[in-house]
């Protein structure tokens, strides 16, 4: 066994007992494949107001643009998906993502241990951790290094563990043994993520106009939610996960075992009556450590009150 070969098995082992339940490698290049997909997406309008999609459009492709001399890309994914015994009987809904802690915090953390574990089998090496805190196609990564395919809701989707989870990389100077590209697409004459799409984003398959989509527009839109949703947004305040709660391979999916993305705190059982009530004081005692606070108190008490004006408007139909 080459020592690339003995490094990237040691690498693959180490994540799995942080927590991950992948890690797969490829080489870094430019996803010349992809360019035109990203092109297309943006010129269309797709991505409306998150300015920062139209930035760095090479960095977006290539991450030797990112790390000076990158040789390999490590693609990490760690599930969220609910055990089967989970409540969250909360009478407004908060997508899966954000029943428990902020990602982005406790990802960081295993992807820094992974690195201090690389950099004492080899010694330091140029490299950088991303989860979502650069310009990184993360899922066209991830199909590279094996662990999936694109579903018609543009979800990464793997056979084992369904679609609920999150992705990260870590692009390193390092010459490792690259895995194979996932080959094939699972999806087969499914349309349910389509068809059950409350506001139509999905405009074509594997193509989500994000304007229309209510993950944006009750999370990364500043501005308040168009009234043309107001019949539309089916009680989601943070978030939405009907095209992954209707796909099957979300059915049979191996649960998630990271503690810290169980659900966490009083929410899980409020009424309407609670949502409504929530003041500051609350909001930051309740959704300190929670993606929630990435919104912000007013754009979640924005949302709680569009939700339920639109179940108003439906109600008086
Ligand atoms: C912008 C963004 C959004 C936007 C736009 C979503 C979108 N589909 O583009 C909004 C705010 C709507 C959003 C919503 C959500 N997001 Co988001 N988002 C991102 C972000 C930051 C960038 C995605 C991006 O580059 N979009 C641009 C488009 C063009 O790229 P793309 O969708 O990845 O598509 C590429 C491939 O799919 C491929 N492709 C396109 N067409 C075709 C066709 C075929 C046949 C094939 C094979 C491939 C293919 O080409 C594209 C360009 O390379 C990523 C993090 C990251 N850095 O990658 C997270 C990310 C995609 N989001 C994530 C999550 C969890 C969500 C939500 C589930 C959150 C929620 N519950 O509300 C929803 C899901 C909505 C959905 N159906 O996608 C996860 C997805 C994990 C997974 N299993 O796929 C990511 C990877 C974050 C992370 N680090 O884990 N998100
Ligand atoms: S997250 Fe919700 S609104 Fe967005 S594409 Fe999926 S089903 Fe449609
Ligand atoms: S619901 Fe069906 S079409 Fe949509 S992603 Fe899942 S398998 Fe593919």
């Amino acid at each position: 066994m080459s020592p690339d070969e003995k490094l990237s098995i040691l690498i693959k082992q180490k994540a799995l007992e942080l927590g991950f339940n992948f890690c797969g490698i490829s080489k870094a290049r430019r996803l010349d494949e992809e360019a035109p997909r990203l092109e297309s997406w943006l010129r269309k309008g797709h991505h409306g107001k998150m300015a920062y999609m139209e930035n760095h459009f090479d960095k977006r492709l290539d991450p030797r643009l990112l790390v000076e001399d990158a040789r390999s890309v490590i693609s990490l994914m760690i599930s969220y998906s609910p055990q089967l015994n989970t409540r969250v009987s909360s009478e407004l809904k908060v997508s899966k993502y954000a029943w428990g802690a902020d990602y982005h915090f406790v990802i960081k953390e295993k992807l820094n241990q992974l690195v201090d574990f690389i950099a004492e089998t080899t010694g330091p090496f140029s490299h950088r951790v991303f989860v979502d805190s650069a310009p990184v196609l993360d899922r066209a990564w991830a199909v590279n290094a094996g662990l999936g395919w694109i579903g018609r809701n543009t979800m990464l989707i793997s056979r084992r563990h369904g679609s609920f989870f999150f992705l990260a990389e870590i692009i390193a100077d390092l010459t490792l043994t690259a895995d194979n590209p996932f080959g094939g697409n699972y999806c087969g004459d499914c349309t349910r993520c389509m068809d059950a799409c409350p506001t139509g984003a999905l405009t074509a398959p594997h193509e989500l106009d994000a304007k229309k989509c209510i993950s944006y527009l009750t999370i990364e839109l500043k501005d308040a939610i168009p009234e043309e949703f107001s019949t539309q947004l089916q009680q989601w305040i943070f978030g939405c996960d009907v095209c992954q709660d209707v796909c099957p391979w979300n059915r049979f999916s191996i649960a998630g075992n990271e503690p810290a993305f169980q659900p966490e705190g009083e929410w899980t059982g409020w009424t309407v009556r609670e949502w409504q009530a929530l003041e500051k004081t609350t909001f930051k005692r309740v959704f300190g450590k929670s993606p929630l606070t990435r919104a912000g108190f007013l754009k979640l008490k924005n949302n709680i009150s569009f939700a339920l004006s639109s179940a108003e408007t439906k109600n008086g139909d």
